[in-house]
């Protein structure tokens, strides 16, 4: 397991409130049991519990979302979240949430992301660089991005880049989901770069949400959708003729959505063990990820929900390795060609691509 800890990885698909830690599930959902908000006895074996198939899965995240949802919350998991991946050298992450109203709480979408930047900020142990290198101000060395030479303990501190998706959740309505676009175009210079598509796939309708994807990709947005997290034929082939600049899963493809796929070239984020836990794939041997790898198709290995399935970036490679016979060597090879799928400049990308050539020379 050391070795895939300390290769640098590169993390496309994390949802930042499945990425919560279970500590911190446990300790927010108790701190609301005493306040008589929810009885915690009962959510308790809720969280805890392992296995879990796709419908329970957003049952689940209808109970994070409870127990996280205000400001100082979702301000403390992105800090522990982002703390978590550069932890296992994750080098790039680009973290995905859907910015959330709660009128309860004085929480607007705006103030919801807001809280997620402050966690952003609050990040002492690694250096996060989150502002695109054109919004840094010249020749001031930035709050939000110290120098990557300091020093920590005599060893070079961990610097990390975050970029931001705002997901849309496939309950929004047309109107919402726009109202999504329009805030993260709105918040471009702190980093975010594109719009998800996620949430429950057995809810909602692809038509719903075109408009707001269409309007995304045509002022610069990039944008990832999940796909084929379910059998649904029709749907699979309306975001495949959509050509969005990757999805996620690919799980229930049919013959004529993988031919389109392949001559697309769409980028997959792959997200093993949430696709085995959530019986999306019936064996690990079954899974895809085989085919597309033979046939040279751009992939990358993601967590999706580390916390909920209770699995990390560095694991991913490690069952890659023993479920497909992949040595390390091939599958470093797969963690640095992410950096022509991520999101981010040709500043990020040539930086990562040396923080690829020196671990190269020294692992
Ligand atoms: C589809 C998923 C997902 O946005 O509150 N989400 N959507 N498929 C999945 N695979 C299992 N895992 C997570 O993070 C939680 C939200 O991300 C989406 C769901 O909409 C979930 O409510 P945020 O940070």
């Amino acid at each position: 397991m050391d070795w895939w800890v300390s290769m640098p990885k590169i993390e496309l698909h994390a949802h930042l409130n499945g990425s919560i830690r279970d500590s911190t599930l446990l300790e927010l959902a108790r701190a609301l049991g005493d306040k008589g908000v929810i009885d915690f006895s009962q959510v308790e074996h809720v969280i805890l519990k392992n296995d879990r198939s796709l419908s329970e899965v957003f049952k689940l995240f209808d109970l994070i979302h409870v127990v996280t949802t205000d400001h100082s919350s979702i301000t403390r998991i992105t800090k522990e979240v982002v703390e978590d991946f550069a932890f296992e050298n994750v080098v790039y992450l680009e973290l995905r949430t859907t910015p959330k109203k709660n009128d309860s709480l004085g929480m607007s979408k705006r103030s919801y992301m807001e809280a997620v930047l402050e966690g952003l900020r609050a990040v002492r142990s690694v250096d996060v660089a989150f502002i695109p290198y054109s919004e840094e101000p010249r020749n001031l060395s930035s709050p939000l991005l110290s120098d990557a030479s300091e020093k920590c303990n005599g060893n070079t501190r961990k610097k990390i880049f975050v970029r931001l998706l705002f997901s849309i959740d496939r309950r929004e309505t047309t109107e919402a989901a726009m109202e999504t676009v329009m805030l993260a175009l709105e918040m471009r210079h702190f980093g975010v770069v594109g719009i998800d598509l996620s949430g429950n796939p057995a809810v909602g309708e692809w038509i719903t949400y075109l408009p707001a994807l269409k309007f995304a990709r045509e002022q610069g947005l990039y944008v990832t959708l999940h796909c084929g997290e379910v059998s649904n034929s029709n749907e699979i082939h309306n975001m495949l003729e959509f050509l969005p600049h990757r999805i996620g899963h690919a799980c229930f493809f049919e013959e004529e959505h993988w031919r389109r796929l392949k001559s697309s070239n769409i980028p997959v984020e792959i997200c093993l063990t949430s696709n085995l836990r959530t019986l999306s794939v019936p064996t690990i041997d079954a899974h895809h990820f085989v085919d597309l790898y033979n046939a040279k198709h751009p992939l990358v290995l993601c967590t999706d929900d580390s916390g909920v399935f209770s699995t990390s970036l560095s694991n991913e490679y490690k069952i890659a390795s023993s479920s497909f016979g992949l040595g390390q060597k091939e599958l470093f090879e797969l963690s640095k060609n992410a950096i022509e799928f991520m999101f981010a400049d040709n500043v990020v990308k040539e930086d990562l691509r040396k923080t690829f050539n020196s671990a190269a020379k020294n692992l």
